[in-house]
């Protein structure tokens, strides 16, 4: 099954109680730790972790009552070829309306290289990158909508997540900040491997995106 990307974006406009709060789209491909990422920032199990590949490609709003922020949880990004898509979604992107529109986008990509959306099978790593991922990254730049490219279960520093950044750098060719974060610690033989780390860069990003009075609300409810 393949949608349209203004299809997939839009086929769940967000609930009532998103309306006047702050709203995050969090795309990224499966597995890379987008609900895990949400459920922490929410501070409630919202949306389900870990299952398997999705069957329908869209969006899921997560969010609570007490929290500020409204997450655009999406599924299924793999199944968007993002190329041919640009110049059709890009007018309808910049007409969404403000109050279903996301204030700024979070493209979640792993670590772990290997796992980098766009074309699995491609080859050459930059092309790869610049694929579904970047696509979507520059069709919401160009629509107004800011980017910040969060690194998911990364390490706190060293010559992967190095490498990782200039790749990021490299490839995703329109204005946007990496944040490399890891939502839950990661354990191996009992022992902590990664603490949590990155949510408060990320919460700092993601007000600074917000208009004036919007920022103000949700950095008094979003406490890290
Ligand atoms: N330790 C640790 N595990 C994580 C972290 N983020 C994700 N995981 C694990 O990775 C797996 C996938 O996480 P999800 O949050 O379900 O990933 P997702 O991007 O929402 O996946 P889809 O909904 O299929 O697109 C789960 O087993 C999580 O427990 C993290 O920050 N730390
Ligand atoms: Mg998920």
């Amino acid at each position: 099954m393949r949608k349209d990307l203004w299809t997939w974006l839009t086929g769940t406009p967000p609930p009532k109680d998103a309306l006047e709060k702050a709203r995050v789209l969090v795309a990224g491909p499966t597995g890379v730790g987008k609900t895990t990422l949400i459920r922490t920032v929410v501070g409630a199990p919202v949306g389900k972790v870990g299952e398997g590949p999705p069957q329908t490609p869209g969006i899921e709003w997560l969010g609570t009552t007490e929290f500020p922020v409204w997450f655009a949880d999406s599924k299924g990004l793999e199944i968007i070829k993002g190329e041919a898509q640009v110049d059709d979604v890009q007018s309808k992107l910049e007409g969404w309306s403000s109050e279903q529109r996301p204030h700024c986008a979070w493209l979640c990509i792993q670590a772990d290289s290997a796992r980098i959306l766009g074309e699995a099978d491609e080859p050459d790593e930059a092309k790869r990158l610049r694929g579904t991922e970047g696509e979507l990254g520059r069709v919401l730049s160009r629509a107004g909508i800011p980017v910040i490219v969060v690194i998911t279960q990364a390490d706190i520093n060293g010559p992967e997540l190095e490498a990782m950044r200039n790749r990021c750098q490299r490839v995703f060719d329109f204005p946007h900040h990496v944040v490399p974060i890891c939502a839950e610690p990661r354990t191996g033989n009992g022992r902590i491997l990664i603490p949590a780390h990155g949510l408060d860069a990320l919460r700092r990003l993601t007000l600074a995106t917000l208009p004036a009075p919007l920022a103000e609300k949700t950095e008094r409810g979003w406490v890290t």
